[in-house]
C-alpha cells in the first residue's frame, strides 16, 4: 500500500474510532454487545479483512501497516477490536499462510468482508500454557477425520462460522508433533458453542467454551499436513503477539492523553495538579514506556515484513507491552484518582480491559520461556 493510501486509511479509522466508537463504549460494556449496525460498519470499512490479501477481498497490509493500524485501534475499548480481531488475525492467519489455494478460494474472501467470522481454537481445560498437549483428538475414518473434544475460552465462538482447530491425529505421540490443524465449519453436526463466560473486562468480547461430539470433518479441511499444527499455531501466534502489543500501545496512547488532559484541568493546592512534579513523573514514565513499546513493536513488525524469523522479538513485544499497558493503565488510576475508580471517565473499564493482554496469545511468564529458549538457541 502507497503511504499516501496507508496515511488515509489511518485518519478514516481515527475518525471513526473517535467519533463512532468512543461515544458508544460506556454502553457497549453495559450491555455486554456491539450493536449490529457498529459491527456492519466496521465490516464496510474493511477492518475484517486487514491482513487478508488483496486477491481474496481484503486490504492485504502488511505487518507494520497493521501495527499502525493497531495504534488507532487501541484508542478505543478493545471490545470492539476483538469484534474482528480474530479474523485479521488468529483466526484466519494459519489459512492465510498455510492454506491450500482451494481452501483459501473457498473460505478468505467470506474472511475479509466479514460474512465469515473465524476463531482459533487451540486452548482446553488441561491445555492453556502448555499447548502442545492437547486431547481433542481427530481420527481418520476414510475421507473424513471425526473430532472429539473440548476447548476452552475461544474469542467470537458464539459468533463463529468457521473454527481453526488443534486436534492430535497421533494419540502415540505426546507433545506438539502429534497434533495436526483444521478448518471446521461451525454448522458441522456435532459442533457445540456454550454461553459466554463472564468476564473481567473488555464487555462486548466474548470468549466461550466449544465442544466436538463426533464431528465428521472433510480430509481436505486438514490445513497442513499431519503433525503439523502446533507449528502452525505457534507461527500464527508469533504474528498475534505482534498485533495484541500494537493494541497495548494505541491503549496506552488513549490513557496517556487522557491523563495529560486532567491533569491540566483538574485543580488541586490552587493550581492544575499538572503543576506537580509526582504527577509529572507518572506522566514521563508512561510517555517513556510507551514510546519504547511502539519502537519494539513496530522494529518487529518490520522485520517480519523482510522475511526475518521474529518468534523472539514477537514475544519480546508481547511482554513488554502488555506489561507496561498494565503500568501505564494503574498510574491512570491513581492520576484520576477518585474520578479514575468510578466509572465516570472509562478509565477503570480500561484498567480491567487491559489486564488480559498480559494473558492471552501467551502470558507474560510464557513469553519469558519463549524468548530465553530462542536466546540458547542463538547463543546470543
Ligand atoms: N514457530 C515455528 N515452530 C515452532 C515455534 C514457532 N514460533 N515454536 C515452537 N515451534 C516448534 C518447535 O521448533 C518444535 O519443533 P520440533 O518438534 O521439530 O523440534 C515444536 O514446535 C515443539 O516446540 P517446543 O518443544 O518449544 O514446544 P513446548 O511444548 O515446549 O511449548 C510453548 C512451547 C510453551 C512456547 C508453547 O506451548 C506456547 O507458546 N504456549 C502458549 C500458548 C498460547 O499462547 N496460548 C494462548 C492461547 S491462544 S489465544
Amino acid at each position: 500500500m502507497d503511504i499516501e493510501t496507508r496515511d488515509q486509511l489511518l485518519a478514516t479509522i481515527r475518525r471513526f474510532c473517535a467519533e463512532r466508537l468512543r461515544p458508544i463504549e460506556a454502553e457497549v460494556s453495559e450491555k455486554d454487545a456491539i450493536p449490529a449496525d457498529v459491527n456492519r460498519e466496521m465490516a464496510e470499512l474493511g477492518l475484517y479483512g486487514l491482513s487478508i490479501p488483496e486477491e481474496y477481498g481484503g486490504l492485504g497490509l502488511s505487518m507494520e501497516e497493521e501495527c499502525l493500524v493497531c495504534f488507532e485501534l487501541g484508542r478505543v475499548s478493545p471490545a470492539f477490536r476483538s469484534a474482528f480481531g480474530t479474523n485479521v488475525g488468529i483466526g484466519s492467519q494459519g489459512l492465510v499462510m498455510f492454506g491450500t489455494p482451494e481452501q483459501k478460494a473457498k473460505w478468505l474472501p467470506g474472511v475479509a468482508s466479514g460474512e465469515i467470522v473465524t476463531s482459533f481454537a487451540l486452548t482446553e481445560p488441561e491445555a492453556g500454557s502448555d499447548s502442545g498437549s492437547v486431547r481433542t483428538a481427530a481420527a481418520l475414518k476414510g475421507d473424513h477425520y471425526v473430532l472429539n473434544g473440548a476447548k476452552r475460552y475461544i474469542t467470537n465462538a458464539n459468533r463463529a462460522h468457521l473454527f481453526t482447530v488443534m486436534a492430535r491425529t497421533n494419540p502415540d505421540v505426546k507433545g506438539g508433533s502429534g497434533v495436526s490443524a483444521f478448518l471446521v465449519p461451525r454448522d458441522l453436526p456435532g459442533v457445540s458453542v456454550s454461553k459466554p463466560e463472564k468476564k473481567m473486562g473488555q464487555q462486548g468480547a466474548h470468549i466461550c467454551d466449544v465442544n466436538f461430539d463426533d464431528v465428521k470433518v472433510p480430509v481436505e479441511n486438514r490445513l497442513g499436513g499431519e503433525g503439523e499444527g502446533f507449528r502452525v499455531a505457534m507461527q500464527v501466534l508469533d504474528r498475534g503477539r505482534l498485533h495484541i502489543s500494537a493494541i497495548c500501545c494505541g491503549v496506552a496512547e488513549r490513557l496517556i492523553a487522557d491523563c495529560v488532559a486532567y491533569s491540566a484541568e483538574r485543580k488541586q493546592f490552587g493550581q492544575p495538579i499538572a503543576g506537580f512534579q509526582m504527577i509529572q513523573a507518572m506522566l514521563a514514565d508512561s510517555r517513556t514506556e510507551a514510546y519504547a513499546a511502539r519502537s519494539m513493536v513496530l522494529d518487529a513488525a518490520k522485520r517480519r515484513d523482510g522475511g526475518e524469523n521474529v518468534t523472539m522479538e514477537a514475544a519480546c513485544a508481547k511482554l513488554f507491552a502488555s506489561e507496561m499497558v498494565g503500568r501505564v493503565a494503574d498510574r491512570a488510576v491513581q492520576i484520576f484518582g477518585g474520578a479514575g475508580y468510578t466509572a465516570d471517565h472509562g478509565i477503570e473499564r480500561l484498567y480491567r480491559d487491559v489486564r488480559i493482554f498480559r494473558i492471552y496469545e501467551g502470558t507474560s511468564e510464557i513469553q519469558r520461556v519463549v524468548i530465553s529458549r530462542e536466546m540458547m538457541k542463538k547463543g546470543t
